[in-house]
């Protein structure tokens, strides 16, 4: 079986982790730029000052995108460098450079699938509360504006936020990503309930300009198993996708939140600040989504947790998303099982997890269409006289493949698959060392571009449609 001719071959990559020129041409801070210079919060100090040099490279790196035969690059619009402070005055600069990468990128016939929101918000509105603050709806809707006005002539793909899980979890509970909040769960939900907020107030915004592209949200897409059959095990399994899963993809999908969460929520004290007028938005907006992105790295493996709740110590290394980890609640946690592969950051590797998730969304959800927005192997890729050898990278997403084929046959509705990433770039928590790209970055010439094993590889895949 050959992939579907409408089916989309991409790869990705985030404003943040790409483009550095992290202070030029106007564009603003953002809570990233600032949070990532405070001490011990990123890895030995790492930050995207320069990142890749995207920014004054991205001629070279459409045309090597181009070369590879990728038929369509996701990539995410820096707000800050669109609107600096946040709700003010519009960058001219931020808006030419978009403009020049979306116009590169059709200049080869790559279609430019583009995220509005991959977690650099301005520090100006981040200060105030961030996406506690209900004003950063506002301000989050009339940048989306100034993006569907500028750019919505010639993008036809629009992702609103990415990975609001990652965000608000590592944001508000863990502190692992700003604003480096802890424990402070009411928050948490509370920045949940926003993003959802105004994911849905954008997608009508959208609506109302009938540019006729179509738009969705990405989600992580970590559906959650039992390590076996004990009952206390599998009702684990169930609170960690109702949690985990449901609490995110209901509220877009559906329109409303899962009872199962809202009750405990009320009972604890964790319910967010909502009006009747906000949940009735939710639900008029819920079938206006033309598809749902998600990024599939692994499953979760759980069990429940014996041991009591305490404030555990939280840590950069905790955060990186290998299993370990007590729930916030104290009710499960994640294990590394001995009968599966990991990765060297302890990242299980399941292309049957993928397939079996699928199957899950497809019950709950019927048949919206799904974007696999990021699935990727993060390595250090072996080098051998001179080549970059990424072998692994290749088996992996091979066999990742492998699972959207069969996916396809089983009657899901998968419309592309996006690699994570197109190119070597800054990993939030980990530094450069950990590389994703079908692109090798030289750190020590010049940030050199050069081919990867897997570029050609991703080549042929895309040249024959994935034909085994
Ligand atoms: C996702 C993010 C990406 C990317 C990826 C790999 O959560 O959307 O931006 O970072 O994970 O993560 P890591 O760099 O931690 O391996």
């Amino acid at each position: 079986m050959r992939f579907p001719k409408d089916f989309l071959f991409g790869a990705a990559s985030a404003a943040y982790q790409v483009e550095g020129a992290w202070n030029e041409d106007g564009k603003g801070v953002s809570n990233w730029d600032v949070f990532s210079k405070i001490p011990g919060k990123t890895f030995n100090g790492t930050n995207g000052d320069v990142a890749v040099d995207h920014y004054h490279r991205y001629k070279e790196d459409i045309k090597l995108m181009a070369e590879m035969g990728l038929e369509s690059y996701r990539f995410s619009i820096s707000w800050p460098r669109i609107i600096p402070n946040g709700d003010g005055e519009v960058n001219p600069k931020g808006i030419e450079f978009y403009n020049n990468v979306i116009n590169e990128c059709l200049k080869y016939g790559i279609v430019p699938f583009v995220t509005l929101y991959h977690w650099d918000l301005p520090q100006v509105l981040e200060e105030n509360g961030g996406w506690t603050n209900k004003k950063t709806i506002d301000a989050f809707e009339r940048y989306a504006q100034v993006c569907f006005e500028s750019f919505g002539d010639r993008v036809k793909h629009w992702i609103t936020f990415n990975e609001a899980v990652v965000f608000c979890s590592l944001g508000y509970l863990t502190g692992a990503h700003p604003p480096g909040i802890v424990n402070d769960v009411k928050k948490y939900f509370q920045a949940t309930h926003n993003v959802f907020l105004a994911h849905a107030k954008v997608v009508n915004n959208y609506k109302k300009l009938k540019q006729y592209g179509e738009i969705g949200i990405t989600h992580v897409f970590a559906p959650a198993f039992s390590v076996d059959n004990e009952p206390d095990n599998i009702f684990a399994a169930k609170h960690a996708n109702e949690y985990n899963t449901n609490w995110y993809y209901d509220p877009v999908l559906k329109g409303e939140y899962p009872s199962y969460v809202v009750n405990q929520l009320k009972e604890k004290g964790w319910l967010p600040d909502w009006t009747e007028e906000e949940l009735e938005i939710l639900k008029n907006s819920a079938d206006k989504n033309d598809f749902i992105g998600l990024n599939y790295y692994q499953p979760g493996r759980v069990m429940k947790n014996y041991e009591p709740v305490v404030e555990c110590e939280h840590t950069r290394e905790k955060s990186t998303g290998a299993p370990g980890n007590a729930s916030f609640d104290g009710v499960y946690k994640t294990v590394m099982m001995e009968d599966k592969k990991y990765t060297k950051w302890g990242w299980e590797i399941s292309p049957e997890g993928l397939l079996d998730g699928l199957r899950m969304l497809k019950e709950r959800y019927g048949d919206v269409k799904i974007y696999i927005t990021e699935n990727g192997l993060g390595d250090e890729d072996p080098i051998i006289e001179g080549e970059i050898v990424d072998i692994p990278r290749i088996k992996y997403i091979e066999e990742h493949l492998k699972a959207c084929k069969e996916a396809i046959k089983i009657g899901i509705n998968l419309k592309g698959y996006y690699a994570w990433s197109v190119i070597d770039l800054l990993s939030w928590l980990n530094g450069y060392k950990k590389q994703y790209g079908f692109i090798y970055v030289d750190h020590n010439d010049n940030l050199n571009r050069k081919k990867k094993l897997s570029f050609h590889w991703y080549k042929h895949i895309i040249e024959t449609r994935g034909e085994e």
